[in-house]
């Protein structure tokens, strides 16, 4: 197997079933990831390991999951150079709030690149982004994506008018 670019990481394995979705966004994209349940109050020896090594093991961006006071992508943006995208996750009783305010609003100096509560697909498509700009052939699925969204919305639009 190659030495996957994207390094998923989540707080909890419950973060997993909307996590899941940035994997399988990747995969889309043929984009190698690996993924680690690691948590910065739980485990908090993991979180350091994991990002302090991530560069020499050869990973280029980190997706990082957490809910309710979601410090963990701040924690591993502290300890590398590489992008970081937070996925806030939905739960307890903020739904998420609370979350997406602990990882987007980090102090100036230690950016997070911060998706929507629960959107994995966009961190995923982010990372797909991030590693395009160095990837031609990445560039060229994201096109045919982008290409493919349009005609999806353009045959919706004729088949309501078809309707009429
Ligand atoms: C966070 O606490 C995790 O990212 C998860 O979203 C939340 C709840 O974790 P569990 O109690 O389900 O393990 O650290």
């Amino acid at each position: 197997m190659a030495t996957p670019r994207v390094g998923i990481i989540m707080g909890s394995d419950s973060d997993w079933p909307m996590v899941q979705k940035a994997a399988e966004t990747l995969k889309s994209f043929g984009v190698e990831c690996e993924v680690r349940v690691m948590s910065a109050h739980r485990t908090p020896e993991d979180a350091f390991d994991y990002s302090g090594t991530a560069e020499a093991r050869g990973l280029k961006v980190i997706i990082a999951a957490a809910g309710l006071a979601a410090h963990l992508a701040g924690v591993i943006a502290a300890h590398t150079v590489l992008p970081v995208i937070g996925i806030p996750v939905a739960g307890g009783p903020l739904n998420g709030v609370d979350a997406l305010y602990s990882t987007v609003q980090m102090p100036s100096g230690i950016p997070v690149a911060t998706v929507g509560i629960g959107n994995a697909t966009n961190a995923g498509l982010l990372a797909v982004q991030i590693l395009g700009v160095e990837d031609p052939a990445l560039r060229e699925k994201l096109h045919a994506y982008k290409t493919g969204m349009k005609e999806k919305v353009r045959a919706a639009n004729a088949k309501l008018n078809a309707s009429l």
